[in-house]
């Protein structure tokens, strides 16, 4: 029997957990369990690179976690753990910090997005050299397939670059990762400004849903939702709103454009925004009953994230022995 791929997929705890996060990654995750041999990090030392409130970080980290379970993350059959819980995270960012060229991060967009004008005196430098961060959590667990929505495509193929460069300068030690990008729900926009992602961090009026949200709050976020003047629902590029309203339901419910559009064909934004709500609504309602099952038993938690931290832990010191010794600090 051939060992089944290598999967690995973090996710920071730096907000509430909205939909773009379960549509463009934790659902998928949750769906390909079997095929893969699956490594979920709670990536907390991300989070830190901008302004971040401790107490906050703590919460955050908890809630996710616990959401991430009760999404369907079965710990039975993926390995989930906190990325500072296992130290060789950041002994491996340090070593590929100084194997990668300063302008491979000097182009990442994410990184020009959030430092633009005056802000670049002020940003941290660990905002600047995350992604060798990002890396080494991919590359410490022999990753072969790294599923994320199309907002990190680049961060997974600066992973790959540097993963090349280093077995170039220093022998075969890292397995080279593939992105997987899910074309139908890759990124969900937010509802107040269908031109900006639905992101934890942005606190836009209305931007995004939480998971945890009440199936009043989803239905009234969705009334709410920036559309346009046409009328008409069809997928258009040129019509951001509704086109990331359709996609939405694509993704929740199944349907292709074709019979999407011929359902709404004649109806107006409110029927779309309704239905939407209520499909959105039904399945966040289980996720959210597990997730009060597991905040009242907090030990359960506890138990997954030690169990998940000592089986990566075994994985990333044998990869980290192999880097050492390749890179002649042992
Ligand atoms: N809007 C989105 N649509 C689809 N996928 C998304 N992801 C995030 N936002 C969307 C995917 O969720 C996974 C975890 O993301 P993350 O928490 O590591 O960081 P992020 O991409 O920066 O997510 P946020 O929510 O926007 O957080 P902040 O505001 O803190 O930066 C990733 O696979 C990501 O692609």
């Amino acid at each position: 029997m051939t060992a089944k791929p290598r999967v690995f997929s973090g996710i920071k705890p730096s907000g509430d957990p909205h939909l773009g996060n379960y549509l463009g990654a934790i659902r998928n995750w949750v769906n390909d369990q079997d095929r893969y041999d699956n490594f979920f990090c709670v990536v907390d030392q991300h989070a830190i690179t901008v302004a971040y409130d401790p107490v906050n970080l703590r919460a955050n980290l908890r809630q996710l976690a616990a959401l991430l379970v009760a999404c369907g993350i079965d710990p039975d059959r993926s390995c989930l753990f906190v990325q500072s819980h296992v130290a060789e995270h950041t002994e491996l960012a340090w070593l590929l910090t100084c194997t990668t060229p300063m302008g491979w991060l000097e182009r990442m967009t994410q990184f020009k997005d959030k430092s633009v004008g005056g802000q670049r005196e002020r940003v941290s430098a660990g905002l600047f050299t995350y992604p060798t961060l990002m890396a080494a959590d991919i590359l410490l667990y022999d990753t072969l397939v790294v599923p994320v929505g199309e907002d990190q495509k680049q961060h997974v193929e600066l992973a790959r670059d540097l993963a090349a460069r280093f077995n170039h300068l220093y022998g075969d030690v890292f397995t080279v990762p593939e992105p997987v990008i899910r074309e139908v729900g890759a990124r969900v926009m937010g509802l107040d400004d269908p031109t900006k992602k639905m992101s934890k961090s942005d606190e836009g009026a209305n931007r995004t849903i939480g998971l945890l949200d009440t199936p009043k709050a989803i239905q009234k976020k969705f009334a709410r939702a920036v559309t346009d003047s046409e009328g008409h629902i069809v997928f258009d590029d040129n019509r951001p709103g509704v086109t990331n309203l359709l996609t939405i339901h694509q993704t929740l419910s199944g349907l292709t454009k074709a019979e999407l559009e011929a359902r709404f064909a004649g109806r107006g934004y409110g029927d779309l925004k309704k239905e939407l709500g209520e499909l959105v609504a039904e399945a966040l309602t289980p996720i959210q009953q597990r997730y009060i099952e597991l905040t009242e038993d907090p030990r359960t938690l506890d138990q997954i994230l030690a169990d998940g931290a000592a089986r990566a832990q075994a994985v990333a010191a044998q990869t980290m022995s192999r880097v050492r010794q390749a890179m002649g600090l042992r």
